[in-house]
């Protein structure tokens, strides 16, 4: 189990998902020591005893609280340029899918192996197995391998719907006449759920994104031997 989970994001299984997590640390962390210094600077002040009567100026002053604020943004503002033009470049990878939002449901499109197309909808909830999470599964899973780079083109077909991956760090909109790409990578195999994050119509709650990665002899099996519809 890992223990803190529950309380924080979610384990990251893919690597700029961990310069992710690290920059929301870093920036949480810079935004509770701006916070205390500002309550404290305010607490002190209210106490009257530090009200400067004849005060001539300081250049050391100045300079320190110029620099210190700037200094500050500068190291949030570095990273999170990095993280946007990682995040934003998309490369060919060695796989290529297609996802494309529907009211209410996702397809997935790859042609890489042979042509399929199939349609991922919830299992509705009475028809749930044990052991299977209620609004989170599909009838379609997407099977994709583990330790891939794999190339994503997210569009959709009517209204905009956002693909979303938690475990994953990803988030995708759907626009329709669009093609937005984004590579996905997990470098460990797993079972990763997310729902649509687009407010797209009366069952945007009920269509979910189930992704499995498996290695490739079950990959290969999975695209090759299945017959999809
Ligand atoms: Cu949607």
């Amino acid at each position: 189990m890992y223990p803190y989970s529950f309380i924080q994001l979610t384990d990251s299984n893919t690597f700029f998902g961990h310069e992710i997590v690290l920059f929301h640390d870093f920036s949480l962390a810079s935004l509770v020591f701006i916070l205390t210094a500002v309550l404290l600077m305010s607490k002190a002040l209210k106490k009257k005893k530090y009200v400067v009567l004849a005060y001539k100026g300081s250049n050391m002053l100045e300079f320190l609280w110029t620099f210190f604020p700037v200094f500050i943004l500068i190291s949030i503002g570095l990273p999170s340029l990095y993280l946007m033009y990682l995040l934003e470049g998309s490369f060919k990878g060695d796989l290529t899918f297609k996802v494309v939002g529907h009211q209410w449901y996702w397809s997935y499109e790859g042609g890489d192996f042979n042509d399929f197309d199939m349609s991922s909808y919830m299992v509705p909830s009475e028809d749930l197995q044990e052991g299977q999470f209620r609004l989170l599964e599909v009838d379609n899973s997407m099977v994709l391998p583990y330790s891939t780079n794999i190339r994503l083109m997210i569009t959709s077909y009517d209204v905009i719907h956002s693909w979303t991956l938690p475990s994953l760090k990803m988030k995708v909109d759907a626009v329709p006449g669009r093609l937005n790409t984004m590579n996905i990578f997990s470098f460990q195999p797993g079972s990763f759920y997310g729902q649509c994050s687009e407010i797209c119509g009366l069952l945007h709650s009920f269509m979910p994104i189930h992704v499995e990665f498996v290695n490739w002899e079950t990959f290969l099996n999975h695209v090759t031997e299945e017959s999809f519809n």
